[in-house]
Order: C-alpha cells, then sequence, then structure tokens
C-alpha cells in the first residue's frame, strides 16, 4: 500500500523542483519577490482576484449584491495569475501578506481599508451592505457557524483530495483514502444539513451559501477535480437539489465567471469593470 523509501532527514530542506502543479510557485518562505504596484479603477472596491472557489466567493457576492440594487457595491476586478506568480509582488503584498488572491481594497473610507481572507470579505461586505446575514442573534449566529465550516474544511478538500486525486504527480492510495474519507464525510454533514431547510442556514439565502457553493456545490455538479463519479456524489439528494438551485441564479451565473482563466471561453471574463462587461465580452477580451 505505501511506499517506506523515503526517510525524513533531520532538517528538512527546499527541493526547489519538487515536481507537482503548483512547483513553480511555492516557496517556503512568505513576502515579495518583485516590485510592481497594482492597478486601480474608477470603483470603490478593487478587488484582485482570480476565478477559483475561493475568488468566486467574493464575485458572487458583489453580484448578488448589485442585482439587489446595491450600488455602492460596483467593482473592479483585475485578474491575478497565481501560475505566474502575480500574487508575489509588492503592491499584492500590500494588501495581503499572506499572497493568495481574493483580496479586496475598500477605497470607499479613508484611509483604504485592505480586506483579505475570503471568509473575512464574505463578511465585511454583508455587514458593510447590510445583506445576506441574519441581522437577528440566532440567525446570524448560525449563518457564521457555517461561513467559519466552510473556511475551516474546504482545505481538506482542495489542499488535501483535490490535491493528491487530481493535481498531485504521483497517485499515493493513502492520500487520496485519506481526503476522499473526509470529503465525503463532509458531504455527508452538508447533505443532513440541507434535509432540514432550504439554504444551508435555514430558509434564507446567505453568505454560507455563498462561501460553500464554489466548493461543494462545484464539486457535485462536476465542475471541479472531475471526482462526481468517485465520490458517488448522486448519494447527496440534499446538496444536489440546493447546488442546482444556486448554480440557477443571474448573479451566481455572473459571478462564477468573473477572473477565470481557464475553462470554456465563453465563461472566462477576465477582468470586470462594469456590468456592461458581461454582455459585450467579446472573444478577443476573454483572450487577452
Ligand atoms: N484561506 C484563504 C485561502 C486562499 C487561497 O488558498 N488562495 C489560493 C487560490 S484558491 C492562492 O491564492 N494560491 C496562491 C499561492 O498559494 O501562492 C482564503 O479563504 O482567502
Amino acid at each position: 500500500m505505501s511506499d517506506n523509501s523515503y526517510q525524513p532527514p533531520k532538517v528538512w530542506e527546499w527541493k526547489q523542483n519538487g515536481g507537482g502543479t503548483f512547483a513553480n510557485i511555492n516557496r517556503p518562505v512568505s513576502g515579495a519577490t518583485h516590485e510592481k504596484t497594482l492597478p486601480v479603477g474608477e470603483h470603490p472596491l478593487q478587488l484582485y482576484s482570480l476565478g477559483t472557489p475561493n475568488g468566486q466567493k467574493v464575485t458572487i457576492l458583489l453580484e448578488e449584491l448589485l442585482a439587489l440594487g446595491v450600488t455602492g457595491a460596483e467593482y473592479d476586478a483585475w485578474l491575478i495569475n497565481i501560475g505566474e506568480g502575480d500574487q508575489f509582488s509588492s503592491g499584492f503584498v500590500e494588501v495581503n501578506p499572506n499572497s493568495k488572491i481574493p483580496a479586496l481594497s475598500d477605497r470607499s473610507v479613508t484611509p483604504a481599508l485592505r480586506v483579505f481572507e475570503s471568509g473575512n470579505i464574505l463578511l465585511y461586505l454583508a455587514e458593510k451592505f447590510g445583506h445576506f446575514l441574519p441581522k437577528d442573534l440566532a440567525g446570524r449566529t448560525e449563518a457564521l457557524n457555517w461561513l467559519f465550516w466552510l473556511q475551516g474544511s474546504a482545505p481538506y478538500l482542495g489542499g488535501g483530495f483535490g490535491h493528491f486525486y487530481n493535481y498531485a504527480p504521483v497517485k499515493i492510495e493513502y492520500a487520496i483514502d485519506r481526503f476522499a474519507l473526509e470529503a465525503k464525510r463532509q458531504l455527508d454533514v452538508l447533505d443532513k444539513q440541507l434535509a432540514r431547510g432550504r439554504y444551508i442556514a435555514g430558509e434564507e439565502y446567505t453568505i454560507a451559501d455563498i462561501a460553500i457553493w464554489p466548493w461543494y456545490g462545484t464539486v457535485v455538479l462536476g465542475g471541479i477535480y472531475n471526482a462526481a463519479e468517485f465520490l458517488n456524489v448522486q448519494e447527496y439528494k440534499n446538496v444536489l437539489r440546493w447546488a442546482q438551485e444556486i448554480a440557477d441564479r443571474p448573479a451566481v451565473k455572473r459571478g462564477r465567471i468573473v477572473n477565470r482563466a481557464q475553462g470554456p471561453l465563453n465563461e472566462q471574463l477576465r477582468e470586470r469593470h462594469a456590468a456592461s462587461d458581461f454582455e459585450t465580452q467579446t472573444e478577443d477580451k476573454r483572450q487577452s
């Protein structure tokens, strides 16, 4: 079952070309690798992101807010190409010293506020604009239970299961078994919760749904890791019902393609600066 040929040395050393999809960007140190300022557009909210599940959370919430008529949520979404190391520019490190997308700069306040960690960005925007987070203590607490659940759980799905099932240069049975087991346990947690109500935190659509859908909703709908059959997602009927209902929301359809730089061309809007960008999305823009 396992390969016992590796014996850890006394002190770990970085193998610069350790292999795998992310070998060229992962380093054991933090901080900027190059000087470059970030672009700034005309809207109060400047988002620096990529259309991964963590990035989609924020663009879905912003599109939902705009759909409600909250004009203060207008935003410029700039593409941060993490495969090219854009997250290590001096400008990006200033908005997020952790060098991970998404990062937001709110320039409607003076001095501008930096907001990082996708869960915190959702909470910040929900509180700033007064939507998608229940106002009563019980409703708010339940929504935050699930928002924090997602922030703690998704790394097992993405960094654990998705990494070893999909990205790792070798298929390690022990690692895939360990994380498939946890991914299925988490899907079962969601399925039982969604048997109790229409949305994750009850009958109201909240930032908990917006956080969880890009990860678990996309997995059960077959959109990431190509793992729907492997994880036998048909077992999770309530998750499937919820995932499809959210996928059908117009704001979700818009938000999930913002800052996407891979997949079908009609699902890529690499940068977003105005609502009309969704209509005027041309071959040229998508490929630039
Ligand atoms: N806990 C962070 C995770 C963000 C994260 O892992 N972002 C990934 C893309 S999904 C990233 O920027 N990776 C670049 C890198 O690791 O250098 C959040 O929720 O914002």
